[in-house]
C-alpha cells in the first residue's frame, strides 16, 4: 500500500512536470508547407500546437492530412487573419502560448507583382500584428519571423549571408524585409525574442504547385504519364539554393530554443538553374531531356521520342528578377548545429516519385 502511494505521488509529480515542460505553439500559416512539417515536428516534440488559418469558402488541409495530423488530439485548428491587428492580439492573448512561429503570407513572388498591396498588409503589416500583440500581451513569447532570402534580391556579394546588404527586387521582398526589420526592431526596443531566419528556398512534395519546383516535377509526372504534352516555364536562367523543407522547420525551432534572439541563414550552399532541375526532374521520370535554341525560343526534347516537353512562356517572366542566390548557413552550423542532409538530386526525386503517385492515383493538389 504504502509502495503504491509513494508510486502514485512520483507519477504525479511526474505528470506534473511533464504539463510544465510541455510548451505551446502558435504556428500561422499552418496550411502551407512550412506549417504542416512545422506541425509535425512540434507535435512530435510533445507541444500543444494552434494552428492558424485563415477563413476561405473551401479551406484546405490537404497537407495536415498527408502527414495524417488533421485530427492528432494535441492540434488545435483556429480561424485568424493576419491582417487584424486586434484578431491578432485575441488569438495570443486566449491562447498564452510560449511560442510564436509567423509563417503566414502571400508567398509568391510572381503574385506580389499584380497584388502588391495585399502582399504588403499581409506579409508586411501581418508580422507587425503579431509582434505587436506580443508586446501587449506578454513580452517572454518568443516569436519567429519567416524571413526570405528574396531580402538580398539583386545579390552583392557570393555567398549571402546574416552580414550581406539587402536589395530586395519584388513586392514581396519588399515587405518581408519590413517585417525583417521589425522583428530586429522589436527585440532592440522592447526586448523580445524575436528570431528572423532567412531562409533560402526550401522544397518538398509539400511544395504548392505554384512554385518553380513542384511545378516542374508535377508536370514532368504528367508528361510521363501521358496526361500533359508540353510544360510551359518563364526564365531558365535563374539560380536557386534549393534545399529540403522538412529540416528547414527543425532549423526554425532551434532558433526559438537559443539563449539569445538572434538573425540566421539557412541555406545548403549550392545553386543550380532551373534548367538543372527540369534536367535532374525529367531524369528522375526516366526521361533524358535535349535542350535547343535560346532565350524565348528555348525548349526542351524527350531524346528518345524527339518530342517537345518544355518550351517557354514569357508571361512566367517576372518585371524583375532574382538572378542568383546562394546561401552559406555557417553561422546556423557553428551555433544551432543545423546543417542540410538531403541532396538537391535526392529532393528532386522525392517529389517526382510523389507526383508520379499523386497524378497515377488521379489525385494531385
Ligand atoms: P505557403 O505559401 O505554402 O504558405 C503560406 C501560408 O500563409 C498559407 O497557410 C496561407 O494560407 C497563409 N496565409 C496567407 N495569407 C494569410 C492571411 N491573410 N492570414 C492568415 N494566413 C495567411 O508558404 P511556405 O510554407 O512555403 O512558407 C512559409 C513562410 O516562409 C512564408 O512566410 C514564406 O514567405 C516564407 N519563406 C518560404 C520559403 C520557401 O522556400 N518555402 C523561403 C523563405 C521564406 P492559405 O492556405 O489560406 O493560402
Ligand atoms: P521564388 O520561387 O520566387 O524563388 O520564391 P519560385 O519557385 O516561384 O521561382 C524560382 C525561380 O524560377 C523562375 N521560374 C518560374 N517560377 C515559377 N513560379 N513558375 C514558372 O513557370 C517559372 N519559370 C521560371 C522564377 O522566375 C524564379 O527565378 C520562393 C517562395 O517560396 C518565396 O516565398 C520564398 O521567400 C523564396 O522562394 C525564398
Amino acid at each position: 500500500m504504502g509502495v503504491c502511494r509513494v508510486l502514485a505521488k512520483r507519477y504525479a509529480l511526474h505528470r506534473r512536470i511533464e504539463h510544465v515542460m510541455q510548451k505551446t505553439a502558435l504556428i500561422t500559416g499552418v496550411t502551407g508547407q512550412d506549417g504542416a512539417y512545422l506541425t509535425q515536428l512540434l507535435l512530435d516534440k510533445g507541444y500543444t500546437v494552434y494552428g492558424a488559418y485563415r477563413r476561405t469558402s473551401s479551406v484546405n488541409f490537404w497537407r495536415l492530412a498527408e502527414l495524417g495530423l488533421e485530427s492528432h488530439p494535441h492540434l488545435h485548428l483556429v480561424e485568424y487573419d493576419l491582417t487584424d491587428q486586434g484578431a491578432s492580439i485575441a488569438l495570443v492573448q486566449k491562447i498564452q502560448p510560449d511560442e510564436i512561429y509567423n509563417l503566414a503570407a502571400q508567398s509568391f513572388v510572381g503574385v506580389s507583382f499584380e497584388q502588391p498591396a495585399t502582399t504588403a498588409h499581409i506579409t508586411g503589416v501581418g508580422a507587425l500584428h503579431l509582434l505587436e500583440a506580443v508586446r501587449l500581451v506578454n513580452p517572454k513569447i518568443r516569436f519567429y519571423q519567416a524571413s526570405t532570402s528574396e531580402m538580398f534580391g539583386k545579390v552583392q556579394t557570393i555567398p549571402q549571408e546574416e552580414s550581406t546588404p539587402f536589395y530586395p527586387r519584388s513586392p514581396y521582398g519588399v515587405a518581408k524585409l519590413y517585417a525583417h526589420w521589425m522583428t530586429i526592431n522589436y527585440r532592440e526596443s522592447y526586448g523580445i525574442f524575436g528570431a528572423s531566419g532567412i531562409l533560402f528556398n526550401h522544397e518538398s512534395p509539400l511544395r504548392g504547385r505554384e512554385f518553380v519546383t513542384r511545378k516542374i516535377t508535377d508536370s514532368v509526372a504528367k508528361i510521363r504519364l501521358g496526361q500533359l504534352d508540353v510544360l510551359e516555364l518563364g526564365n531558365l536562367d535563374a539560380k536557386r539554393d534549393w534545399g529540403y523543407a522538412e529540416e528547414y522547420v527543425e532549423g526554425m525551432w532551434r532558433m526559438l530554443q537559443a539563449d539569445e534572439p538572434d538573425t540566421f541563414v539557412l541555406a545548403t550552399n549550392r545553386t543550380e538553374t532551373v534548367r538543372d532541375f527540369v534536367r535532374m526532374a525529367f531524369q528522375g521520370a526516366g526521361i533524358a531531356v535535349d535542350f535547343r535554341g535560346t532565350a524565348d525560343n528555348e525548349t526542351a526534347v524527350d531524346v528518345a521520342t524527339g518530342k517537345t516537353v518544355v518550351r517557354i512562356n514569357p508571361k512566367f517572366y517576372r518585371p524583375a528578377e532574382v538572378e542568383l542566390l546562394i546561401g552559406n548557413p555557417a553561422k546556423a552550423k557553428a551555433m544551432l548545429g543545423w546543417e542540410p542532409q538531403t541532396t538537391l538530386e535526392q529532393l528532386c526525386q522525392m517529389m517526382v516519385e510523389a507526383d508520379l503517385r499523386r497524378n497515377q492515383a488521379g489525385f494531385s493538389f
